[in-house]
């Protein structure tokens, strides 16, 4: 059936085009990347349009996909699990407000559309999830580890996040679901973690727990017989590692550390060491630095995929998409002050110095490609004030608050302040960030490129800039600018999804319409 604004919910979209072809297993569609070239000479910037031709080859059928979270107890893994049961058994539960009904909204993936152009009469608009063959979060076979053994019903209802007919409607789903045993260190997370600490492997060596952790991604795989496994890590923020030369810089320093039981080897760069080592794409969803340079390298060698820091989940996605209309509309924002408080377990972790600082800093470079956009602006390039707090209050659960104050120099010396309130489910926000970042991988994972004329298809680079939309400090190929304008990144996303499936991306002049 067709809804009101010409999309359908489900739109088989046929591409008559020269520059694409599909022969049933792939599809392959050729390219012109028109880019700029510059040139800086005699005090003047040369630019030179330039047409770049590229072949991007994707397999058609969805990889079988395993998704093992490391954190699966936490609140953002029991709600992201329940949601899934949620949806495929399509649940519906009473609230004071009424009935509700389970769907993926907050799913790029899922829930958005993509604008194709204007057909005469109406604008076409078509699901994400329909322009090239790609998973739902339905079709994820979940597993993961927790330090604590609580079975994923416990955890649901600690979590606070569902109303209790709906725990009560997956408790025969999530009550079986305990997670593994995990590596805990108590250094690296906050020492309030301590009494969670219940379900751990056992013994000092961090040899031993490479290979326990690399045994169980092996068996996940057997068990399920899996052609793609990603690990993502939603457990607790951990404080920054050292990263220096000796310790974590090359590849061979890092399985070396792990060899010596190297103090700075956090449980997080174990989990990422034993990922790549089994050929499972790893994704960072917290703040800490494990993506170090060793570890890229060791990704790099083993053709699999990083992805990290820090899901993009509510106050910093409404930045990064206020503060690139603000810039963009000329205006200077000179301060921006971002309290948040919360009460749930990331609240208590977050409340103690190092593991607040990890989350200080991912939270405060996301204006950063913003300022440096418009030296009309900030001439100096110095960024506006930036001031983030983190409050810990346990009465609010995981229904986090976060207050924002924005102030801009506008006209002639105006000022203008805008007061942001954004109260939400911590967790209803990060979950369905988690089924995109599995989702898009997996879908990175099927397509290849080529870039000469030689035809020779290479893969993406390991370090999964595509996923920089659904993280707050996205970390990129070294010498690659960062991209954290939101709207940017959704562009750039969606227009290599319909590069991939031989659509022209809409270049958004709307030329058609003021042209005779
Ligand atoms: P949570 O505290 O409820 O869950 C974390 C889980 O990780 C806990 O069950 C804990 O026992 C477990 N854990 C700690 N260390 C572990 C280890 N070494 N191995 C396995 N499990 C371990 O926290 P929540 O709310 O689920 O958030 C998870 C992470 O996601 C936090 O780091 C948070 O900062 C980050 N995050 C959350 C966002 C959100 O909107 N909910 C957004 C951005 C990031
Ligand atoms: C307090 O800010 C706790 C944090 O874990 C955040 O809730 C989380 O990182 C989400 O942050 P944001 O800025 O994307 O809403």
């Amino acid at each position: 059936g067709h809804i009101s604004n010409g999309v359908s919910k489900e739109t088989k979209i046929v591409v008559n085009s020269p520059n694409v072809s599909n022969d049933g297993n792939k599809l392959e569609s050729r390219f012109l990347y028109r880019k700029n070239h510059f040139e800086h000479r005699d005090g003047q910037l040369h630019v030179t349009p330039k047409e770049h031709e590229y072949v991007f080859r994707t397999e058609l059928k969805p990889k079988k996909t395993g998704l093992l979270l490391v954190g699966l107890g936490g609140n953002n893994g029991s709600t992201a699990v329940g949601s899934i049961y949620a949806n495929q058994h399509n649940m519906n539960w009473r609230t004071k407000e009424g009935a509700l009904k389970a769907n993926y909204f907050g799913s790029v993936t899922q829930s958005a559309t993509v604008h194709l152009g204007w057909d005469g009469e109406k604008q076409i608009h078509v699901p994400f999830k329909d322009i090239v063959p790609i998973l739902s979060p339905s079709d994820l076979i979940i597993s993961g580890w927790d330090i604590n053994n609580a079975n994923l019903y416990q955890a649901m209802v600690r979590a606070k996040v569902f109303e209790p007919e709906l725990q009560e409607k997956l408790r025969t789903y999530m009550e079986g679901i305990v997670p593994l045993p995990s590596v805990y260190y108590p250094d690296f997370i906050a020492a309030n973690q301590g009494d969670r600490a219940n379900n751990v492997i056992p013994g000092k060596n961090k040899s031993a727990h490479l290979e326990h952790i690399r045994k169980d991604i092996r068996e996940f795989k057997e068990k399920h017989d899996l052609e793609c496994v990603i690990v993502l890590w939603t457990a607790n923020t951990e404080r920054y590692t050292d990263v220096r030369s000796g310790l974590n810089s090359t590849s061979a320093e890092v399985l070396n550390s792990i060899k010596n039981n190297e103090e700075e080897i956090s449980p997080s760069n174990l989990f990422a060491v034993a990922s790549i080592l089994e050929g499972a794409h790893y994704i960072n969803g917290s703040p800490q630095n494990t993506l170090v340079p060793g570890i890229i390298q060791l990704a790099s060698e083993h053709g699999v995929f990083v992805g990290g820091d820090d899901f993009k989940s509510g106050q910093t996605k409404f930045k990064s998409a206020l503060v690139d209309f603000l810039v963009s509309s000329g205006l200077k924002p000179e301060s921006i002050v971002s309290y948040n408080h919360l009460g749930n377990n990331d609240g208590k972790n977050l409340s103690e110095a190092r593991q607040f600082r990890s989350k200080e800093i991912s939270k405060s470079s996301v204006v950063d490609d913003m300022v440096q956009s418009n030296p009309i602006l900030y001439p100096d390039g110095k960024n506006p004030d930036h001031c983030i707090v983190i409050k810990y209050v346990p009465f609010v659960a995981d229904s986090k608050r976060a207050m924002d104050e924005y102030i801009c120099s506008i006209f002639m010396g105006g000022r203008q302040t805008f007061v942001v309130h954004n109260t939400c489910e911590d967790s209803l926000l990060a979950s369905p960030l988690i089924y995109d970042l599995a989702i898009l991988t997996e879908l990175a994972s099927r397509v290849s490129y080529s870039s000469t004329s030689s035809g020779t298809f290479e893969k993406f680079h390991p370090v999964l800039s595509l996923l920089s939309l659904l993280l707050k400090a996205p970390v990129v190929p070294a010498g690659t600018p960062v991209s954290n304008a939101f709207m940017r990144q959704f562009s750039a996303l969606t227009k290599l999804v319909t590069t991939l499936r031989g659509i022209s991306s809409d270049t958004d002049m709307q030329i058609e319409f003021f042209t005779q």
